[in-house]
């Protein structure tokens, strides 16, 4: 009877690797209040006055910006969340994922 010799491999090649962040981006729009955007920056996502009117601001004269980076499901929570906001105030403000490069 033949025996295998061959050592099994228990490790791998590579380093199992983290699983890749994804960005909450906000979008403009002409028809949203500046404070509003603001209130919705600062209550969803934690940031300050000062981060949130620089993220707003970047975001209405460039077309959009990044909020930050989480984990895919916290970022699709946390965007969908301060959509939802919005909308229950008939305001058309939007904020979409997409992942890190
Ligand atoms: N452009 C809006 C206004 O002039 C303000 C605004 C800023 C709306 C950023 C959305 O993501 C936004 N009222």
């Amino acid at each position: 009877m033949s025996q295998s010799t061959t050592k099994p491999r228990v490790e791998s090649r590579t380093k199992p690797q983290r699983p890749r962040l994804h960005k909450v981006i906000l979008v403009n729009d002409d028809y949203t209040p500046r404070e509003f955007v603001v209130t919705v920056l600062k209550g969803e996502f934690r940031l300050t006055d000062d981060q949130a009117y620089r993220v707003m601001i970047t975001a209405h004269r460039k077309g959009v910006c990044v909020v930050s980076v989480y984990p895919q499901d916290i970022a699709e929570t946390k965007a969908k969340r301060a959509t939802d906001l919005a909308r229950d105030k008939g305001y058309p403000l939007l904020f979409t994922t997409e992942p890190e490069d």
